[in-house]
Parts: structure tokens; C-alpha cells; sequence
């Protein structure tokens, strides 16, 4: 029988620990598949960030370094600088990015460093059981802000896409979102871009995709998508924001 589609041999064959309906798996399967179509396997080296991805390293079929959380940037500068000929990127989710580690998202942008960065923002902190990130929304619950996220006393959503797009030295930024098959087509080929721009020596580039936690956003998986839909695009818009 004819095979017409066959899992990336980027990914290893472990089973993913994600929940039902969580967007991590996607986000693993298109950036595996971006680096396969690149024809970069065997030159890559990625770093896991703490969160629900930490155990990256047990699915993408590369050396993997698994780094303190918010540091996955300044590894990755490490990496890249050491081995400028292998292709580096940084898979973080939005308390890794946007909370822990803004220090290092922004001078890894800012320096212009020949990286790419996924960035998983999924308005919470998934791992740790559903605390507030910088990304929660207004009014959105969690186990931190039990009656919803109040401007008052928790401050307003950080958008580092459009916050990152103001460095001189960020080359390429686009916020997509994994909640639908379109929308996972773009995202696709956003992150080919972000590899592409690395091979090419541009410089720094991140992809943010809007994601699902259905489990600490108290969804199931098909209102987690229609909650990227209708409320996180409106506040997160996708789109181009540089390069
Ligand atoms: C220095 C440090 N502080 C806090 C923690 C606890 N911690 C582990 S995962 C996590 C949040 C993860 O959230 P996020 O980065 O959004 O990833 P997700 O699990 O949602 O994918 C926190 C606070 C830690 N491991 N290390
Ligand atoms: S807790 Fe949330 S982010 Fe973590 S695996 Fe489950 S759905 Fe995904």
C-alpha cells in the first residue's frame, strides 16, 4: 500500500505526555517537520525550556539541552555562538518567556543573536497547575486569580511579540495560533521562516503560537480551541509584526 503521510523522523517514537487537546504536540510536530523539510536533521540542537515541555528532549530526534527556567536564550546564544554552522532553536512556554526569562528573551533580541524561538503562550503556567502568567487575560480564572485576572491588582497582559518588535536587532516576529487547521498551516510556515532566516545568517526570530491548556483552563479541548479563537486572538491579534 502507498504511504501517503508518515510522522517526521525528526520525532522520536515516545509517546507524548501531553494532556488531551493541549497544543504542545502540534507545536512539536510542525517545528520536527520544519527542520526536516529544511533538510537540517542531524544539525540541530534545541533547548527545552521548564514547563509542561521539559521533557522535550525525549521527542525531537536531536541533542537537546535542557536548560533553568527562562534561560532556554541565553543557552541558546551559547550554543549558537559555539557551533555557528548548527541550526539552534529555543521552544519556551510564556512563564518561561514572558515572566522568568524576560530578561533574556530581550537581550537575545535586542544582541540580534542568529536564533530561533518558539514561543508557546498559552496564558498560563500549565505545569505548575494553572497559576496567572504574564499572558492570562483579563478576567480570566486561575488558581492565582480565582475570581478573574483584575487590572487593578495583577496589571495587564504583556504582548512580547509586538513588545520584542520594537528591538532593532529582532529580525523576524509573527504571533500565530494552533486552533484550527488553517491556522496551523500558517504556523507551519512561520516557523519554516524562522529556520530559513537562521540558515540565511539573519539573525533573531520567534514564532509565538496562541495555545490550548484545556486541563487548567477547565475546557475541553474544543472550547479551549474557540477560546483561542474568540477571546486570546482578540487581545493577542496574529499577524506579522516585524520582518
Ligand atoms: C527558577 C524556577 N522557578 C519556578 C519554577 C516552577 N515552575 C516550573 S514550570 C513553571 C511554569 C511553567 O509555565 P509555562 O512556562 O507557561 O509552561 P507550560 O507548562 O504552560 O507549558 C514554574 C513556575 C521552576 N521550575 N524554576
Ligand atoms: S497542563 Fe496544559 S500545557 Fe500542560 S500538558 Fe496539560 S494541557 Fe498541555
Amino acid at each position: 500500500m502507498a504511504v501517503v503521510f508518515k510522522k517526521t523522523e525528526m520525532l522520536t517514537d515516545n509517546k507524548f505526555h501531553y494532556c488531551p487537546g493541549c497544543s504542545h504536540g502540534i507545536a512539536h510536530r510542525l517545528v520536527a517537520e520544519a527542520i526536516e523539510e529544511l533538510g537540517e536533521m542531524g544539525n540541530v540542537i534545541g533547548i527545552a525550556p521548564v514547563g509542561c515541555a521539559v521533557f522535550a528532549y525525549n521527542y525531537f530526534n536531536c541533542d537537546v539541552l535542557q536548560v533553568a527556567h527562562g534561560r532556554a536564550p541565553a543557552a541558546a546564544t551559547g550554543a549558537k555562538r559555539t557551533n555557528p554552522d548548527k541550526i539552534v532553536f529555543a521552544y519556551q512556554g510564556d512563564g518561561d518567556l514572558a515572566s522568568i526569562g524576560t530578561a533574556e528573551i530581550i537581550h537575545a533580541a535586542a544582541r540580534g543573536e542568529n536564533i530561533t524561538v518558539i514561543f508557546i503562550n498559552n496564558a498560563i503556567y500549565g505545569m505548575t497547575g494553572g497559576q496567572m502568567a504574564p499572558t492570562t487575560l483579563l478576567g480570566q480564572k486561575s488558581t492565582t486569580s480565582q475570581a478573574g485576572r483584575s487590572a487593578i491588582l495583577n496589571g495587564y497582559p504583556v504582548k512580547m511579540s509586538e513588545m520584542l518588535a520594537t528591538l532593532d536587532g529582532a529580525t523576524y516576529i509573527e504571533r500565530c495560533a494552533l486552533n484550527d487547521a488553517p491556522n496551523v498551516l500558517k504556523a507551519k510556515k512561520a516557523i519554516k521562516k524562522a529556520f530559513q532566516n537562521q540558515k540565511d545568517g539573519k539573525g533573531f526570530s520567534m514564532v509565538e503560537l496562541l495555545s490550548t491548556c484545556p486541563t487548567n483552563w477547565g475546557m475541553t479541548p474544543e472550547n479551549a480551541c474557540d477560546f483561542v479563537k474568540n477571546e486570546m486572538s482578540k487581545i493577542f491579534p496574529l499577524g506579522v509584526f516585524k520582518g
